[in-house]
């Protein structure tokens, strides 16, 4: 059984603790869990440790006015049962004290060894987000007290740098769906910054590299609020000779990064997710982004922990990146298809929702799903499809009916986030799956395809704004019936999807 609040009221004597210094969304974290069980009759402390409490501005006035109860401790009394929100327990930054039993809620890299009770959505922006959702699932609504509501809202705010570096749907919700109060949030927003961090702001600027030939800067930063860098690398891409920009910050816990780029062949996020690769997690949008990069997952690696190691390291990753990228037009030029392999697609079981039955014929309504918001208008004859992933996009009935067979069989979502729809008229949000039914996709003339061992960026002549991205073991695929439509296909759907036609 999936891990859910409930577990937690077990327990009668709970302790929270969030990570050392802690930032909006471990003090949002602490403080929305605290609630929750003071809710359920449980009266739990929440506190955090290490070498001071707090003292930057927005967080003070975020403790005061929203009266979050924390407390700064470097004793406890071992509880009964400990759990640490935005962190997890045994951490470099987590001041140690002894529990009889331990329980996780967190949005990062898992490090060590995960306690039974666990909720760890490490693709998520926010752990504000995490304790959001482990609440919805359990009809709890945080806009029943605005304080609640705010803190979570700021959270997910501070943590994703002014919701620029959002990239999962779960985060989204908790954007759309909180009402926080605008006034304190304005308030927090502007006391972000102390004289000191302008200063670190200054200095990391003056001391920039600029790769004069592939056109991108590297800019270190001493140990500051995540939300400086971001500060930094937003004026670093305004810079004229600059398409792509890395901002740093050597943290004692991690290399915390933000990412930056105005061109369409480097998608921010998917180079900030590059970048932290196997040490942690990255992610935003086309032009910003931001990741971690865990100090014990780099040590693990090999990596000293200093910060002339940090800066070759990181300058090592953005030449690889730079250097072993194949950019492909596709329709510039037709594809020698000898070196590729016939493959046709096997029969598979999918889901499909009829629009109409979503909302009224020409509303315009917004699909939210793992890879992102879809906007469309509803109209007789589109369908929606929900892949063998979970990925959803509407395809209208004429396609349908040449590539799908309807099939009496009951559906099963085979995802993890539940697509839903916003009506963008009534505002009113309606979950897909139970509209859903199966229908199976027919083969087709196939396609011309071959694995790739290189990093290849493909414009599709589709959309030639944003590239589909191939990595080592990812397909390059060209239409059988029209060689100038390529793209990629990841490994793992390619191998789902699609077999060898025998010769
Ligand atoms: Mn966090």
């Amino acid at each position: 059984m999936a891990f859910c609040l409930k577990d937690l009221l077990e327990f009668d004597d709970i302790v929270i603790q969030c990570h050392d210094n802690p930032d909006a969304d471990a003090l949002a974290s602490g403080y929305a869990l605290k609630w929750y069980l003071k809710k359920h009759g449980k009266d739990a402390r929440f506190i955090y440790g290490g070498r001071s409490p707090i003292s930057k501005s927005n967080l003070v006035l975020m403790k005061e006015n929203l009266g979050i109860p924390v407390e700064y401790v470097n004793e406890l009394k071992p509880p009964q049962l400990l759990v640490t929100v935005d962190c997890q327990y045994g951490e470099s930054n987590v001041k140690h004290f002894d529990a009889e039993n331990i329980a996780t809620i967190d949005h990062h890299q898992i490090s060590g060894t995960l306690p039974e009770m666990a909720a760890l959505r490490s693709n998520y922006g926010s752990c504000s987000t995490v304790i959001y959702e482990l609440m919805q699932l359990e009809d709890i609504d945080i806009n029943e007290d605005v304080n609640i509501a705010t803190a979570l809202y700021y959270g997910l705010m501070t943590d994703t740098s002014g919701f620029e570096e959002i990239s999962h749907p779960s985060d989204r919700d908790l954007r759309d769906y909180a009402r926080p109060r605008m006034a304190d949030i304005v308030l927090f927003k502007n006391s972000n910054l102390s004289k000191d961090e302008l200063v670190i702001a200054g200095d990391a600027l003056k001391h920039a590299y600029y790769d004069e030939k592939r056109l991108y800067a590297i800019v270190e930063s001493k140990p500051c609020d995540p939300n400086i860098l971001g500060i930094i690398s937003d004026m670093t891409l305004e810079v004229d000779s600059i398409d792509a920009c890395l901002v740093y910050s050597v943290m004692p816990f991690g290399v915390k990064i933000s990412v930056r780029s105005c061109v369409r062949e480097i998608k921010a996020s998917e180079l900030a997710a590059f970048l932290a690769s196997g040490y942690g997690g990255g992610g935003g949008h086309l032009i910003k982004a931001g990741g971690l990069l865990k100090k014990d997952l780099l040590e693990k690696a090999g990596i000293s922990y200093d910060n002339a190691s940090i800066r070759s390291f990181l300058d090592d990753r953005l030449k690889d990146y730079f250097e072993n990228s194949e950019i492909i037009f596709a329709g510039e030029k037709v594809e020698d298809i000898s070196e590729y392999e016939h493959y046709i697609k096997k029969e598979l079981s999918l889901g499909f929702v009829r629009a109409v039955d979503l909302a009224a014929p020409g509303t315009k309504i917004m699909i939210r799903t793992l890879e992102g918001d879809i906007d469309t208008i509803v109209e007789e004859d589109i369908f929606i499809i929900i892949g063998i992933d979970g990925e959803v996009y509407p395809i209208r009935k004429k396609r349908f009916d040449e590539n799908y067979t309807l099939s009496d069989d009951e559906y099963v979502y085979p995802g993890e986030y539940a697509p839903s729809v916003m009506n963008h008229v009534s505002g009113e949000r309606v979950k897909i799956l139970p509209f859903a039914r199966s229908c199976v996709s027919r083969g087709g003339c196939g396609i011309y395809a071959k694995k790739l061992d290189h990093r290849v960026k493909v414009f599709t002549k589709w959309d030639p704004e944003k590239y589909y991205l191939g990595t080592e073991g990812d397909y390059l695929v060209v239409r059988a019936d029209d060689h100038s439509d390529m793209y990629v296909i990841a490994e793992e759907v390619f191998k789902k999807t699609y077999i060898k036609e025998q010769a």
